[in-house]
């Protein structure tokens, strides 16, 4: 662990431990860790927008960087796609899913020791207006698994506003165990791209009404620290704005779940709905048993 983080963490670990979340103010470094990754945005909207035979101009304000990108969506609705899926290849988002001071907030707040990030466990959420991939009340264990006391990293790429619908947290949710999936009308293909809208918790109202639900407004640079285990859903974005934001997830290589299951990944990897609905009855075994 980073000694430098030591005094961070220290404050955070109590909260982190008893909401199953925590803002951890400041973490990232705007200009050295944000503005590359926005720049960086911006340039793949621009050669998006080619592959789709337009030029499309880079704004000079990086906090603009999507500055037409809704437009070029309604013309072209594959540029959502084609954006989404690469800004995973970009490198400052490389170097945010192995930040020093994300991977030294991890193992500081799960007292870790082998930390790592594996496939399809990171990713850039596009939240448009349109609120069309807006995540239903779920928990991050079942659709990745690899370790029960994994910490998902939450952060905003644009400047973040009530308005754009942060996102909202069931505090003290994550010490309720793994939930099971109801899947309804939903189709593993379809949440394996990312369409989470139909896969909901088992008895969901009931399960909620237990808890405070948050929505905390975060600024450029805090990161959220979210226990998979926290339910959470995006807010609406009623804002004319896209929300941009990077996710982060870390594995413990030593937690006993983890370990019990192989380390084996989820949806993505793919497991169909009866798979993760087996693995999470196991999970919540071990736990029991621990
Ligand atoms: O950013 C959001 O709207 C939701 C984030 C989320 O559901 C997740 O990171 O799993």
């Amino acid at each position: 662990m980073l000694t430098s983080l030591r005094p961070l963490v220290d404050d955070a670990k109590a909260a982190f431990e008893r909401d199953g979340f925590v803002v951890l103010r400041g973490l990232l470094d705007v200009e050295r860790d944000v503005r590359p990754l926005q720049a960086d945005l911006g340039r793949l909207i621009q050669r998006s927008a080619r592959v789709l035979g337009e030029e499309h101009l880079i704004p000079g304000n990086p906090d603009e960087f999507d500055r037409g990108f809704i437009e070029l969506v309604a013309r072209h609705p594959r540029a959502s796609g084609l954006v989404y899926d690469m800004a995973k290849a970009l490198i400052p988002f490389a170097r945010l899913c192995v930040h020093e001071r994300i991977v030294g907030a991890f193992c500081a707040l799960r007292g870790a020791e082998l930390a790592g990030s594996a496939e399809q466990m990171c990713g850039v959420r596009i939240d448009r207006p349109d609120n069309r991939f807006r995540s239903p009340w779920h928990q991050e264990f079942p659709s990745l698994f690899r370790s029960l006391e994994g910490i998902t990293f939450w952060t905003p790429l644009v400047p973040m506003t009530a308005e754009m619908g942060p996102v909202l947290l069931s505090r003290g949710s994550h010490r309720d165990g793994v939930h099971r999936i109801d899947a309804g009308e939903g189709t593993e293909a379809e949440m394996a791209a990312g369409g989470y809208e139909n896969f909901r918790i088992e008895r969901e109202d009931e399960v909620l009404a237990r808890h405070e639900i948050v929505a905390p407004l975060v600024a450029m640079g805090d990161v959220v620290a979210l226990d998979f285990l926290t339910l959470h859903r995006s807010g609406i974005n009623r804002s004319r704005r896209t929300r941009w934001s990077a996710q982060m997830r870390l594995m413990n290589f030593d937690d006993p779940v983890g370990i019990a299951l192989g380390w084996t990944g989820g949806i993505k990897s793919g497991k169909t709905i009866g798979d993760i609905n087996a693995l999470i009855d196991r999970a919540n075994a071990v736990v029991a048993a621990s």
